[in-house]
């Protein structure tokens, strides 16, 4: 799985970066979770014509919300996110800012107050969709080659790095649609929606916490501790032993791999221990190498308010 930060604005996590996954969570995903916990229920499996890199459906809020602190537990004791770090579903209004309205909304009321207030789609407020702008209903007077779900990130990524927060499949919530706490908020619409008022970036649907469906999914946020560093710290290049100021501690998730900074400016490795590798800093930039490959080479630009970008 991977993860883009997005910027908070208002709401209990008001001024966070919290981490989206950028693809709603896969079949694969999902699969791996079932074989790791007996109990899990097995309705996701009989999706007609699903593959593993597309997104798990037919799973309820409870099933999402289980998936979540699974991940949560397993990476914990892998070590690969912090003691206090957690995945869960993102709130109903941390999804707003993550599709672009949540500045434009209240974050202290119900999704049903808000559903469906604000005109416009993440591609502006034209109607109908243009070409590839996401997996939608075939009668949206817009055609993509998908009859029901497709792989993630088969259409247009975003500004903040994510795929498919609009359509292929709904998006469990945290929140409660309305104060009677009988339905949870589900976002983005689906593969099988047409309507351009369903579509609408501020349109919530609802569903029980216990009901499945087909067009119904979900995508992990993680909320991740990450403290800046005094300015006299740096980060140790275990090539030369020299240690460059950087005022940042974080960690960064990719598929495999996983770069610790610690507090001391020490620590640095992929999760597996295979290969060591060294960094140069300049600026804001932190470039690495892995010392057995020139050509392969990240470089990440770091500012202190906790936004990276890979370039
Ligand atoms: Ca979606």
């Amino acid at each position: 799985m991977k993860f883009a930060p997005v910027k908070i604005t208002g709401g209990p996590t008001d001024g966070k970066n919290i981490l989206f996954s950028i693809w709603e969570t896969r079949r694969m995903d999902y699969e791996a979770y079932s074989k790791d916990v007996s109990g899990v229920d097995g309705e996701w499996k009989s999706a007609e014509g699903n593959e593993a890199l597309h997104p798990v459906v037919n799973v309820s809020w409870e099933d999402a919300t289980a998936f979540c602190a699974w991940l949560t537990r397993k990476e914990r004791a892998e070590g690969k996110i912090g003691p206090k770090d957690e995945y869960r579903l993102p709130s109903d209004h941390e999804w707003s800012c993550a599709i672009g309205i949540g500045s434009k909304e209240n974050a202290g009321t119900s999704p049903e107050d808000k559903s469906q207030k604000l005109p416009g789609y993440p591609w502006g407020n034209s109607w109908p969709p243009p070409n590839g702008a996401g997996n939608f209903g075939g009668n949206a007077g817009y055609g993509d080659a998908y009859d029901r779900t497709a792989p993630v990130g088969s259409f247009r990524v975003d500004q903040n790095g994510l795929y498919d927060l609009s359509g292929n499949v709904y998006e469990w919530c945290l929140d409660w649609y309305s104060s009677g706490q009988e339905y949870r908020v589900l976002r983005g619409g689906s593969w099988d929606d047409t309507s351009e008022v369903i579509l609408r970036s501020s349109c919530r649907f609802l569903s029980t916490p216990r009901g499945r469906n087909v067009s119904n999914g979900f995508r992990c946020v993680l909320e991740a501790e990450r403290t800046p560093l005094p300015e006299t710290s740096g980060i140790r290049n275990t090539a030369n032993g020299a240690v460059t100021a950087l005022p940042f501690v974080g960690k960064w998730f990719q598929d495999d791999y996983y770069i610790l900074f610690n507090e001391d400016g020490t620590g640095e490795r992929d999760i597996r221990g295979i290969r060591p590798f060294k960094w140069t800093v300049q600026g804001k930039d932190l470039d690495i190498r892995w010392p057995d490959s020139e050509n392969i080479k990240w470089i990440m630009r770091y500012d202190i308010k906790g936004k990276i970008d890979f370039r």
